[in-house]
C-alpha cells in the first residue's frame, strides 16, 4: 500500500506543482481538481484521458491514480484505426478530455467528462489502493500488428521514481522542464508524475523548442529531460545562441532518454557549455532500468548502472547468462524488478513470450558492460522495430496500412539512420499501377490518418518488385539503399 503522491495529501500548499505556459497550478489546487476527477470516476476500473500536452491531462491522470483506477492515455494525434484498436482492446469506461477538446468520430460513443482544474473535490480517495493493482495502460508498437497495452501498476511507477530520484539526487526542490508528449512514459511518468511524487514542480514548454529551454533553465529551472532529437535541436542552435549555452550551463542535471544520443551530440554540447548530458535506459514495459548517477562519471555512449532495486543481466542467444563484464561480449539486456509491467492487456501469448521461466523480461535490446558494470547498448534484435525522434515504431503496422492504400501492392518499411530523428521511415512501395503510382504526400498522410503523425514514411522509394526468398518472404536486407 504505497501514496503514490505524498505531496498531495495532509497540507499540500502553496507550492507551484504544474505549469503549462501562463497556466499553473499550487498543490493546493491539484489535490482539489484531481480529487474532484477521483471523485467523478470513482469505481471505474480503466479511463481513458485525451492526452494533450496540458494541465487538464496531468489533473486528469492524477486523479484517476487518487481514485484507485487506471488511466489510459491516448495520442490525440492518434488516426482512426490507432484510436479504434486502442478503444476496443482497453474498453474504457469513460474518456477525460479538456472542456475545449474536439474529440473525433473513431471515440465512438464512450462517455466523456470533461476536466475541470479548478474543481474543488475532497481528498482523500483511494490514494492507497493496492501496489499491484493497474496504474497506467500504455500503448507500444511491436514489430507486427498493433500496438499492445503494457499494463503497468502502482509499485512500478512509486519503485521507478523513487530508484531515480537516488540516481539523479532528485528533490523537492527541482524544478523539471521538458517538452515530451504525455501518452508515453518518458514525458507522462517521468515528467509529470515524477516531479510531483517529489513534491517538486514541472514547467511544460506545450511543445518543444530550444527557446523554451533556455527560457526556463534561465529562470530556475533546474532540470532538462528529452528525447535525442531534441538534444540534437540544441546542439544545433547551441553556436549561435549564447542563452542557450548559458541556460544548460546552469542547470542542475540534463538528461536524455528513449534512444541512444550520437556522441557527437553528446560532444557539441559539451563543448559549448562544459556540461555532460547523462543517459538513462527505460522502456514502457519496463520503466527505468539504468542510469548514469549524478554523483558518477558521465560517459558519453553508455547508458550506466543498474538502478536501485532493478537487476539486469546479458544473456547469450540461447539463455546463458553472461558473467563477463569485459566491455565487448554482446548479449540481450534482461531485466528483472518492482519496475516492470505485469502483463499486455488481452495479450496472453505476448505476456508469456517476453518472460523467462524465471521472471527475467526479454527487452530485445543488445548491450555489452564495460569492467566498471556500465551498460553499452549495441544494437536491436528486431529489424522490425524503428526508433524515429525517441517513438517506437513498428514496421508491421505501418505496412498493414500502406497495404490498405488502393495504389499500394506490395510494400515494406525500413529505418534509415536521420541525423534528427536517429531513424526516418522508409517506405518501399510496389504500386498497384505502375504507370501512375500513389505520391509520397497521399501515402504520408494516409498512414498520419490511419495511424498517427509520427508513423508516417518521410521517404518513399518505389520498385516493380520487392526482393523475396524462396519461402516467399521479403528479404529486407536486400532492399536497394
Ligand atoms: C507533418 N505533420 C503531419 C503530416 N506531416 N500531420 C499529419 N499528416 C501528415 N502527413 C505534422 C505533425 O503532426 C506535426 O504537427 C508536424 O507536422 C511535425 O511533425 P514531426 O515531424 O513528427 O514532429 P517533429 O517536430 O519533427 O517532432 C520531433 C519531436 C517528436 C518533437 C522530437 O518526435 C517528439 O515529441 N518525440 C518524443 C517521443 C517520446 O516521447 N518518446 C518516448 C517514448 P505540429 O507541427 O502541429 O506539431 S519511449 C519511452 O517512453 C521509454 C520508456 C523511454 O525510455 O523513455
Ligand atoms: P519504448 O518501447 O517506446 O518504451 O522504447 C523502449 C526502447 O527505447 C528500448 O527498448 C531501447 O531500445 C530504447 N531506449 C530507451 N532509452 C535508451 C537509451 N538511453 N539509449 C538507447 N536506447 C534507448
Amino acid at each position: 500500500m504505497t501514496s503514490l503522491f505524498p505531496a498531495l495529501t495532509g497540507d499540500p500548499g502553496e507550492q507551484v506543482a504544474l505549469r503549462f505556459g501562463d497556466r499553473s497550478l499550487t498543490y493546493g489546487e491539484l489535490a482539489a481538481a484531481a480529487a474532484a476527477v477521483g471523485e467523478r470516476i470513482r469505481g471505474n476500473g480503466r479511463v481513458a484521458v485525451w492526452a494533450t500536452p496540458s494541465l487538464e491531462t496531468a489533473v486528469g491522470v492524477v486523479g484517476v491514480l487518487l481514485a484507485g483506477a487506471a488511466a489510459v492515455p491516448l495520442n490525440p494525434r492518434s488516426g482512426e484505426k490507432e484510436l479504434g484498436h486502442i478503444l476496443s482492446d482497453s474498453a474504457p469506461a469513460l474518456v477525460l478530455a479538456g472542456p475545449g477538446d474536439e474529440l473525433p468520430p473513431a471515440m465512438g460513443d464512450v462517455a466523456r467528462v470533461d476536466i475541470d482544474v479548478h474543481a474543488t473535490g475532497v481528498l482523500p480517495v483511494a490514494d492507497d489502493a493496492d501496489d499491484s493493482a493497474p496504474a497506467l495502460v500504455v500503448y507500444t508498437s511491436g514489430t507486427t500488428g498493433p500496438p499492445k497495452g503494457a499494463v503497468l501498476p502502482r509499485r512500478a511507477i512509486a519503485s521507478t521514481l523513487d530508484a531515480l530520484a537516488d540516481a539523479w539526487q532528485w528533490t523537492g526542490d527541482d524544478v523539471l522542464v521538458h517538452g515530451l508528449p504525455l501518452f508515453h512514459v518518458h514525458g507522462l511518468v517521468l515528467g509529470v508524475l515524477g516531479p510531483l511524487r517529489r513534491g517538486g514542480s514541472v514547467r511544460h514548454l506545450g511543445r518543444f523548442d530550444t527557446r523554451g529551454v533556455a527560457r526556463e533553465l534561465n529562470t530556475g529551472a533546474t532540470m532538462l529531460f528529452g528525447v535525442p532529437t531534441m538534444y540534437h535541436r540544441i546542439a544545433e542552435a547551441l553556436p549561435a545562441d549564447p542563452e542557450l549555452a548559458k541556460a544548460l550551463t546552469g542547470a542542475r542535471l540534463l538528461v536524455s532518454g528513449s534512444a541512444a544520443l550520437p556522441v557527437h551530440d553528446h560532444d557539441r554540447i559539451t563543448t559549448a557549455t562544459g556540461r555532460r548530458v547523462i543517459e538513462r535506459y527505460g522502456m514502457t514495459e519496463t520503466l527505468m532500468n539504468t542510469s548514469v548517477r549524478a554523483d558518477g562519471e558521465a560517459r558519453a555512449g553508455t547508458v550506466g548502472v543498474p538502478l536501485p532495486g532493478v537487476e539486469v543481466r546479458l544473456v547469450e542467444e540461447d539463455g546463458t547468462p553472461i558473467t563477463a563484464y569485459d566491455g565487448e561480449t554482446v548479449g540481450e539486456i534482461q531485466v528483472r524488478g518492482p519496475n516492470l509491467f505485469t502483463e499486455y492487456l488481452n495479450r496472453p501469448d505476448a505476456t508469456a513470450d517476453a518472460f523467462t521461466a524465471d521472471g527475467w523480461f526479454r527487452t530485445g535490446d543488445m548491450a555489452v558492460r564495460d569492467p566498471d558494470g556500465y551498460v553499452r547498448i549495441v544494437g536491436r534484435k528486431a529489424t522490425d522495430l524503428i526508433k524515429s525522434g525517441g517513438y517506437k515504431i513498428g514496421a508491421g503496422e505501418i505496412e498493414n496500412a500502406l497495404l490498405e492504400h488502393p495504389g499500394v501492392r506490395e510494400a515494406a518499411v525500413t529505418g534509415e539512420p536521420d541525423p534528427d530523428l536517429g531513424e526516418r521511415i522508409v517506405a518501399w512501395i510496389v504500386p498497384a499501377d505502375p504507370g501512375s503510382p500513389p505520391d509520397a504526400d497521399a501515402l504520408a498522410d494516409h498512414v498520419a490518418a490511419r495511424l498517427a503523425p509520427h508513423k508516417r514514411p518521410r521517404t518513399v522509394r518505389y520498385l516493380d518488385a520487392l526482393p523475396r526468398n524462396d519461402m516467399g518472404k521479403i528479404m529486407k536486407r536486400a532492399l536497394p539503399v
